[in-house]
């Protein structure tokens, strides 16, 4: 109920808000507003109250815990449970685990670090504590099993947008799943399904952004980097990174949901990809083939000319951009 009562007072901005108004809007009491107001006080919630005209926040917290996560659901019309963690082996490992507890609803998992975080195909995904944010979206979307992978171009498009306005940058998207600054990986997607043959009980999609300003291991030293690294300006702030990114997730995710639309997805898609009109190996089955990237198709597929100069679809498969130097 807390974060529900800090909602209100988030959303009425510059004005104050009445503890009339917001008991009568939760249904609860006066004292039990007040009540709550006093401990999001104690969390270091800066709340002014006016005798005549009621609450206003005049400083939010932009530490992202359990607290502010949950202001983040209760404005969510698609997300109905946020769990987060100091420490977990990985949110898509644990977002799996929670999936049965809680029949037909969707939820975030995010934790300040991850023991055993993964990439695709078991890779190792680094995930140190506060280094950036980690997190996990579970969802039961009524859709083919084969439309799935359509939820990672979501989440791409969705983040990276969400990236540009906060930090005030332009990141690429490398086909399907890596987000790129300068050259460089700052984040991943993973998305995992669990489904019989035409019906989801539910997907993970993961996502994995590196924030803070850190030296990278040998490693990862040329193809990885992070917002603070890149950005002089930026100051770490994960809950207005994952404020905005679900804004846009759920827009985009509704649309695609409700009327199989990934239009804007794919505009987005398109303008942001590093990987068109570029030399691409494409890995299948543990071989390596040359092409040249051309576009993404209505399905959101990777279309690619092969060295006679015949068209060929790319869906799964591995995708590695060749770059005359660096990562991309
Ligand atoms: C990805 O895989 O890029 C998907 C990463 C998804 C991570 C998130 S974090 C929250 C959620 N919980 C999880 O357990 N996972 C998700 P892939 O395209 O396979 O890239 C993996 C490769 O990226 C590794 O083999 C490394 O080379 C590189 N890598 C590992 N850690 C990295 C990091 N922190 N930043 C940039 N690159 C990294």
């Amino acid at each position: 109920m807390k974060h529900k009562v800090l909602a209100l007072i988030e959303e009425s901005g510059m004005h104050y808000i009445s503890g009339q108004e917001i008991s009568q809007k939760l249904g609860i009491s006066r004292s039990a507003v007040w009540k709550h107001v006093q401990s999001l006080r104690k969390e270091g919630f800066v709340i002014d109250s006016v005798s005549s005209k009621g609450y206003h926040l005049s400083r939010g917290s932009t530490e992202l815990n359990q607290t502010t996560l949950d202001t983040v659901i209760a404005r969510s019309n698609f997300l109905n449970k946020a769990f987060f963690h100091e420490s977990v082996d990985s949110t898509n490992q644990y977002a799996k685990s929670k999936a049965m507890d809680f029949p037909g609803a969707s939820f975030i998992v995010v934790a300040d670090t991850q023991s055993k975080g993964r990439g695709r195909r078991g890779r190792n995904w680094e995930s140190l504590k506060n280094t950036g944010l980690w997190m996990s979206l579970l969802a039961k979307p009524d859709i083919n099993p084969e439309e799935a992978p359509k939820l990672t171009l979501i989440a791409a498009a969705a983040m990276a947008k969400a990236i540009d306005e906060v930090a005030d940058c332009n990141v690429g998207i490398k086909w399907p799943n890596d987000l790129i600054l300068n050259g460089k990986k700052i984040g991943g997607i993973l998305t995992e399904l669990s489904a019989e043959p035409g019906y989801i009980n539910y997907v993970v999609i993961g996502i994995g952004i590196n924030t803070k300003k850190r030296e990278f291991d040998s490693e990862l030293r040329d193809k990885a980097t992070s917002l603070e690294n890149e950005l002089l300006d930026y100051k770490m702030d994960h809950l207005r990174i994952l404020k905005v990114f679900v804004k846009h997730f759920e827009m985009y995710y509704n649309q695609f949901v409700k009327f199989s639309d990934i239009e804007a997805v794919l505009t987005i898609n398109r303008e942001k990809s590093v990987t068109l009109n570029r030399t691409v190996c494409v890995e299948t089955g543990g071989e390596t083939s040359i092409y040249n990237a051309i576009r993404l198709d209505e399905e959101g597929r990777l279309v690619v000319l092969d060295q006679a100069g015949t068209e060929k679809t790319i869906f799964f498969g591995e995708v590695s951009v060749r770059g005359i130097n660096g990562y991309i």
